[in-house]
């Protein structure tokens, strides 16, 4: 007789060597965007397990009645209603470390390419133009003497300032919560984060806390000079508000690799030649996305084999 095996319900896309991997350890339930939960009752109480790109709202926990375990491809579970998650006794997990430097690399990729217009000057060269029209034009804004400022100071956000530490630049950090363990310049506030620096990297989670806090203000209070990074999520920033910045020189660049509405990016944004626009690739290599896929299926496992997971949320702390 064949060992019946734990049903996993993957609603939409997923990681190919994850879904290989779930394949193996379980029976695997895959639905696509838009049909979701579209199952027969009988399938939905099978279900104990979830694997998801950050997407399982409150009403599809509901609908899965026998459910232990969410597991969440990404440290950022928004998409994942864990509150609901932790009222059902359900465990959510996320990626969490294994995209740190893959994610602060690019975040320094990207303020170099907003600052300096390597992509540009690239399309110039590859355009024929540097023959024909000669050297491309100085940047007006450079790295040296900035004093970056970041807002959030946790895993990613404390590998990203120990990579600008090399670059000379002054660093300062704004949290909810000081932290006692850096040499960065806290700043109570977001508000006052912005007034004392000239460029603004956001490294926040999206968190109804967190939705548009950079807003018109906080992008006037950079400056003319001013430069803002987003690698951490695109709810964050009122995009009108940095639209309008941008077009305006109230602030003179920003390189962004998340958006509001991904994968929609606004039309306005495509019309600024001092906006560098990424489509959230941060921690997209194959190497990394591997450890995020594995880390997906190991708390699955561990889950089902030894009762044990590796990286739960704060929101459902596993005990033992
Ligand atoms: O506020 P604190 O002390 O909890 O610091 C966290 C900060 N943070 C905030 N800062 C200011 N105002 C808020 N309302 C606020 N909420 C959170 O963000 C902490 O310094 C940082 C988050 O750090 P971790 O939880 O370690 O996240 P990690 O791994 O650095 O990833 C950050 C985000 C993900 O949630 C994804 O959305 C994205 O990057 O990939």
């Amino acid at each position: 007789m064949t060992e019946q095996k734990t049903t996993v319900l993957i609603p939409g896309r997923m990681h190919p060597r994850a879904l290989e991997r779930l394949n193996a350890a379980f029976d695997v339930v895959q639905t696509t965007a838009g049909a979701e939960l579209d199952l027969p009752a009988e399938t939905l109480e099978k279900i104990r397990g979830v694997a998801t790109l950050n997407g399982m709202r409150a009403e599809w926990i509901d609908k899965l009645p026998n459910l232990d375990i969410i597991s969440n491809f990404g440290v950022g579970y928004d998409g994942v209603d864990a509150k609901h998650a932790a009222t059902k006794g359900v465990i959510v997990t996320n990626t969490p470390d294994v995209l740190n430097d893959e994610v602060a690399d690019t975040t320094i990729g990207l303020l170099i390419n907003t600052v300096r217009r390597l992509p540009v000057a690239e399309t110039y060269l590859r355009a024929g133009r540097w023959e024909k029209e000669g050297p491309f034009a100085l940047t007006p804004l450079s790295l040296k003497n900035r004093h970056v400022g970041l807002l959030g100071l946790g895993r990613i956000g404390l590998e990203i300032a120990k990579r600008l530490e090399p670059f000379k630049v002054k660093i300062s950090y704004h949290t909810r919560t000081e932290r006692k363990d850096v040499p960065y310049t806290y700043a109570a506030s977001l508000m006052e984060l912005a007034t004392s620096v000239d460029t603004l990297i956001s490294i926040i989670p999206a968190t109804p806390e967190t939705h548009k806090i950079i807003n018109a203000d906080v992008l006037a209070a950079l400056g003319a000079n001013g430069v803002f990074i987003n690698v951490g999520r695109g709810t964050s920033v009122d995009e009108e508000a940095l639209i309008d910045a941008l077009k305006n020189k109230v602030i003179a660049a920003a390189g962004l690799d998340v958006f509001y509405d991904e994968p929609r990016v606004p039309s306005g944004l495509f019309d600024l030649d001092n906006a560098c626009l990424l489509p959230h690739v941060a921690s997209a290599s194959v190497p990394t996305r591997n450890d995020m896929a594995d880390l997906v299926v190991d708390n699955l496992v561990g889950w089902f084999r030894e009762r044990k997971v590796l990286t739960p949320v704060p929101e459902t702390p596993v005990k033992g």
